[in-house]
């Protein structure tokens, strides 16, 4: 009788095969799939502030806290009671309710230059809509992107740049027709004139720019560079769109706007908003709100939209948003800034911290990364072992070194001081 091989499966690799017969990559996005980083992601089961347990019972810091919303940390009291109290009245009516006004009312309030706005159910769609309403007010066809923005998954925005980057857009996905990917023109994040050239070459309806990028790892703006894109749109007629899916109510109160003084047409919003629950939302002035339906004849609408238990979540978790919360955001973020910056450079590893607010990423590289380029000269594959090595020491990185880690303010001192204690091991190791 040959010996049975017992193989020792824990709880998440069987559901990782359950999950893989099911869905693409066994995952509902593909990030969380581990490919950039390899090995098989955790299934995780439940989190608690700072902290998440997986279907094995380990327990991980947790620096994604599900790509941004989760600001407070997860299951907050005040979000999940907030939640609960409202699922014990009803989940959705597809009808007007007072939650949203009640968050609208602290959104406009935080962002003027935002005086009416739509909700959606993510940021995908927040971006997909704002394009068409500035498309239908301007009259044009073509827009701007940079490339290593991302803006969500609708076609028009999984476009890179074509041959001759004012002429036509190329698609960046399997499925984008050439002619949908032809009128989105791309260009080198932090390029003001190549922003410029191709703003005077073909009449663009919008400049849509992550204000502070988040999507290549972290990368903030070069001195003027927001300010450039403010007077190329003036001068070419162009609406320029900050997408603060990522920085809205997390570099400030008032997203990038208010922390870069540099004032958008249009806006768009998604994670925090939502306070861990689906939301997105676009708006902008009164002017070019009126264009939407059904005021306007900008066609957008969503079954889920502006869903009663998202509202509350939002509200609650934007109410526990005031000054003393920045500062806290903004310390724990300049700690671990110091932390990781030290235990590289203690390790004799070449690598450097770029950071906005409670939003940073470790790119192992030693040139400043101002571009989807620069970042994709960081050495990916020390990244994806330092990645492996912390995931062993408890700690959960994003799996990819194009994403930020995200701080929140259940992340406490000791938490800082264990990732960086993990990472000063993990350097060494790796
Ligand atoms: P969603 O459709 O995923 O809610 O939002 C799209 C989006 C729009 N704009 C910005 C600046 C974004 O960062 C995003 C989504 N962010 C990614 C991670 N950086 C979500 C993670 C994922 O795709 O699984």
């Amino acid at each position: 009788m040959a010996p049975c091989l017992v193989t020792v499966t824990t709880r998440n690799t069987e559901l990782l095969g359950r999950a893989r017969a099911l869905m693409p990559g066994g995952v509902s996005s593909p990030v969380r799939a581990f490919r950039a980083v390899g090995g098989e992601p955790p299934f995780i089961v439940e989190g608690s502030g700072s902290r998440v347990r997986d279907a094995d019972g380990n327990e991980y810091i947790d620096l994604i806290c599900s790509w941004g919303p989760l600001v407070a940390g997860h299951a907050h009291p005040a979000v999940v009671a907030a939640i609960v109290a409202q699922a014990q009245r009803g989940t959705t009516f597809g009808m007007p309710t007072p939650g949203e006004i009640a968050l609208a009312e602290r959104i406009t309030l935080a962002m003027p230059v935002v005086e009416m706005l739509r909700f959606v159910s993510s940021g995908t769609e927040a971006a997909m809509s704002v394009l068409r309403l500035a498309r239908a007010a301007t009259k044009r066809d073509a827009v701007l992107k940079f490339a290593g923005c991302y803006h969500g998954h609708a076609d028009a925005l999984l476009a890179k740049a074509g041959s001759g980057v004012a002429t036509f857009g190329l698609p960046d996905s399997a499925g984008v027709t050439p002619g949908t990917a032809r009128d989105t023109l791309t260009v080198a994040y932090n390029d003001a004139d190549g922003a410029r050239r191709a703003a005077r070459e073909r009449p663009l309806a919008a400049i849509i720019v992550e204000p502070y990028a988040g999507n290549m790892g972290c990368v903030p703006p070069e001195p003027g560079f927001l300010g450039s894109l403010r007077e190329t749109a003036d001068e070419t007629g162009a609406l320029l769109v900050f997408d603060e899916v990522i920085t809205g109510f997390r570099v400030a109160r008032g997203g990038a706007t208010e922390r870069t003084g540099v004032r958008p047409d249009l806006v768009c919003l998604g994670k925090i908003v939502g306070g861990g629950l689906p939301v997105g939302a676009y708006g902008g002035s009164r002017a070019l709100m009126a264009h939407v339906a059904p005021l306007g004849p900008v066609y957008q609408a969503g079954t889920l939209s502006g869903n009663p238990l998202a509202m509350a979540a939002g509200v609650a978790t934007l109410d526990l948003l005031d000054g003393a919360a920045y500062a806290r955001l903004e310390a724990v973020g300049a700690a671990l800034e110091h932390g990781l910056a030290a235990a590289a450079r203690d390790a004799g590893i070449t690598a450097r911290v770029q950071r906005i607010g409670s939003l940073l990423t470790l790119f192992f590289t030693d040139r400043p990364v101002r571009d989807e380029d620069s970042a994709r000269a960081s050495d990916l594959a020390r990244f994806a072992a330092f990645h492996r090595a912390m995931l062993r020491r408890g700690v959960l990185l994003p799996p990819s070194q194009f994403e930020c880690l995200f701080l929140s303010l259940a992340h406490t001192d000791a938490d800082v001081d264990s990732v960086v204690g993990a990472a000063a091991s993990a350097l060494k190791e790796i």
